[in-house]
């Protein structure tokens, strides 16, 4: 089933917490701290893969997590947790669900992105070696993973596509021009799903899209809607087929007009792209009035081809045009080039804030500063000492002191609550 939408949930590894350790040796009363490191989580990674078709899979499976790091033992270092590799589609764009941001694309067969990134294994006691702590009893934990609710949506990466009503003989150009071998009959909405093709023409290759028809009123979820058109936003060019002989006895030229209309409809900036008509089925007229029909299209200014896909004839000129159009160097195709790949390895934001709530409590916000006390061995009195260390820092303790927060007042900083002091 061809499926090109899906939510899924990815949820890489927590980090292993580090060890509280000390050298131990015959005849030495007490050695060195040599507490490990824990292992680092394993990250979400989404490969493209050019044998994946469909986002169907994720309907059935839509949730992924990577393992978490081990923790430390001793002296020994944990274990790093598994990646998960998640093979998606060449085409597939991932949108973080909550923010509506785009992540990542992935446009290339291997192309590989870190959707959520391990959370780094807790620091061994060894790490807080300093002249003035030289035996540190206590380690860092590690920090949690991220979790990521994502929408996945495939759009399929075409150079041509191929728009128009139904029956227009999409399907039947696609067969005539590629190795596509889609369905064809003579009722409307045959195709339902979008079809691939790959032309050949002299020593190069391009890839064609046979749309689903679309009729007018599509826009508010006529036939099968504009949905799939998402599948035409990445071509260079659109063909227009248009049949000049519409069974229910309409106008060719008023067809093109209606679903031009849709089009724009739908998204203006798709309308925009370069287009070519191909106005089908010349073998149902005769040369004169075909020429006609042809000939009102040219009097717009378009790009009007006359072919018969059914006799595969007329076709050279129109695949020329389409190959001008998909080799032809734009701005726009160099910006398409680069891939945007923001959610790698995305750090927490640094930035922090202190708020007095209604009843009294002082919350601090920040999701660099939360996952500090996510890391810290609160049971830890050493350990909690060198937070407050850094809160003090940070600037947060003094924030704290200037909002009017005193002796044993109350404080929570992510799952944290603790009564407020001014000393560590
Ligand atoms: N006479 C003639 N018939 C054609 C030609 N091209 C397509 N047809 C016929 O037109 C009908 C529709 O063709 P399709 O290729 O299925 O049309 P489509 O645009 O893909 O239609 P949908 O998938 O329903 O949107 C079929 O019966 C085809 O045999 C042509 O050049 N000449
Ligand atoms: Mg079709």
């Amino acid at each position: 089933m061809f499926i090109d939408e899906a939510e899924v949930e990815f949820r890489s590894g927590r980090g292993g917490s580090g060890a509280v350790s000390f050298h131990r040796e015959k005849h030495v009363p007490r050695g060195g701290p040599n507490g490990a490191d824990g292992g680092r989580g394993g990250d979400v990674i989404l490969v493209a893969d050019r044998g994946k078709r469909t986002l169907y899979d994720f309907r059935l499976q839509p949730k992924y997590a990577a393992e978490d790091g081990e923790h430390a033992s001793g002296n020994k270092k944990g274990r790093n947790g598994r990646h998960v590799i998640v093979k998606v589609p060449v085409g597939t764009v991932v949108t973080d669900l909550e923010t509506g941001e785009t992540l990542g694309d992935l446009k290339a067969h291997g192309q590989r992105f870190v959707v959520c990134k391990g959370g780094r294994g807790g620091f061994g006691n060894l790490h807080y070696v300093s002249s003035v702590r030289q035996v540190p009893n206590f380690a860092e934990k590690g920090a949690p993973g991220q979790r990521i609710r994502a929408k996945l949506e495939l759009k399929l990466l075409a150079d041509v596509g191929l728009i128009g009503l139904p029956n227009a003989g999409k399907s039947t150009l696609i067969s005539a021009i590629s190795a596509a071998r889609p369905k064809i009959a003579d009722y409307p909405f045959t195709t339902i799903v979008p079809n691939l093709g790959v032309v050949r023409l002299d020593d190069r290759t391009f890839v064609v899209a046979d749309l689903p028809g679309l009729i007018p009123g599509a826009s508010e979820g006529k036939g099968l809607g504009h949905r799939f058109l998402k599948h035409a936003e990445r071509c260079k060019v659109l063909v227009h087929v248009v049949d000049c002989l519409p069974m229910d006895g309409s106008s060719p030229l008023e067809n093109f007009e209606a679903i031009e209309q849709e089009l724009e409809r739908y998204d203006p900036r798709l309308h925009s792209r370069p287009r070519l008509v191909a106005v089908n089925k010349s073998d149902l007229l005769p040369p004169e009035q075909f020429e006609e029909v042809l000939r009102s299209f040219r009097e717009r200014g378009l790009r009007a081809f006359g072919i018969s896909a059914a006799a595969g004839q007329g076709l050279e000129p129109l695949l020329y045009a389409m190959a001008e159009h998909v080799f032809a160097e734009t701005e726009e195709a160099e910006e398409e080039a680069t891939v945007v790949l923001a959610g790698a390895g995305r750090r927490p934001q640094a930035g922090w804030d202190v708020a007095q709530e209604e009843d009294g409590l002082f919350v601090v916000r920040g999701a660099a500063v939360e996952r500090m006390v996510a890391m810290t061995d609160l049971e830890n009195r050493d350990a909690l000492r060198h937070l407050h260390r850094r809160l003090e820092k940070l600037g947060v303790i003094e924030r704290l002191r200037e909002l009017g927060c005193s002796e044993g007042d109350s404080v929570q900083i992510g799952d944290w609550e603790f009564a407020f002091t001014d000393e560590a």
